[in-house]
């Protein structure tokens, strides 16, 4: 299966749990496109256009407390706006665009964790993304806890999210495992930072054929 678009396009999500590698992954993947000659975007969600920031500051404040439906609101207002002004674009240039995260985030936290209705919210999502789906899903596998202590570790400030208790994260962590499909791919988020780039990068490469010659990168 080739991943890319006609005109060389492709459109990479990382996903995983809170501390997998994602960012990590994706800034290590874009360098390794670009010495291949791709014109690479990098995104993350929710952000990446004023109105996705601004929801995402509302999302994720840790002293706002709001209901699930308005959490899942203000992500897919940030998903709406990212895709139609950002992604799409940047997709009909022919570039790669490479997000961390995308809807199966949704799935995560806002199906599983705060138990809103699948269907109703795939629905909802279909709706903001116009039904743009990732040529490739990259998730990255990381055994409950390991991701929060990363993230302690490094410093970071928990997020509304991160604040939840373990049988939330747990749920959250079982969707990340248990995803699948021909676009899905899985890594062992234990590994190291390089071997994990290189596991993702040989996926990519495969996938995107004649665009990335094997030689290169
Ligand atoms: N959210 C949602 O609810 N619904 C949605 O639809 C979407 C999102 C799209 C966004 O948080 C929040 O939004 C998220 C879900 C929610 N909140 N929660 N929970 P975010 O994107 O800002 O942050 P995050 O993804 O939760 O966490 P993170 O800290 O950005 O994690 P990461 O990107 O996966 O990891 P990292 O920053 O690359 O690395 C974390 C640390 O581990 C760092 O110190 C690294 O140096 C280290 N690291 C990275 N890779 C490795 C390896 N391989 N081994 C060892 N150490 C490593």
């Amino acid at each position: 299966m080739a991943v890319g678009g006609e005109s060389g396009s492709a459109f990479i999500a990382i996903e995983g749990p809170e501390g997998a590698g994602k960012t990590t992954l994706a800034q290590r993947l874009a360098s390794r496109l670009r010495n291949a000659g791709a014109d690479v975007l990098e995104v993350r969600e929710p952000g990446g256009t004023p109105v996705a920031e601004a929801a995402r500051r509302l999302a994720l404040d840790p002293d706002l407390e709001m209901s699930p439906l308005a959490e899942l609101f203000l992500m897919l207002a940030a998903r709406a706006d990212l895709v139609s002004r950002v992604i799409r674009p940047a997709l009909a240039s022919g570039r790669v665009v490479i997000t961390d995260r995308f809807d199966l985030s949704t799935e995560a936290y806002q199906v599983a964790g705060r138990g809103l209705p699948r269907k109703a919210v795939l629905e909802a999502n279909r709706l903001a993304t116009g039904e743009l789906k990732p040529h490739l899903t990259i998730v990255l596998d990381l055994p409950d806890g390991v991701g929060e202590a990363r993230q302690a570790a490094a410093g970071k400030p928990k997020d509304r999210m991160e604040r939840e208790a373990a049988g939330w994260h747990a749920r959250v962590g079982r969707v990340f495992a248990g995803a699948s499909g021909p676009a899905v791919i899985h890594i062992d988020g234990t590994c190291s930072p390089e071997e994990v780039e290189l596991r993702a990068w040989e996926a990519v490469r495969g996938r995107l054929g004649e665009t990335f010659p094997k030689g290169q990168g």
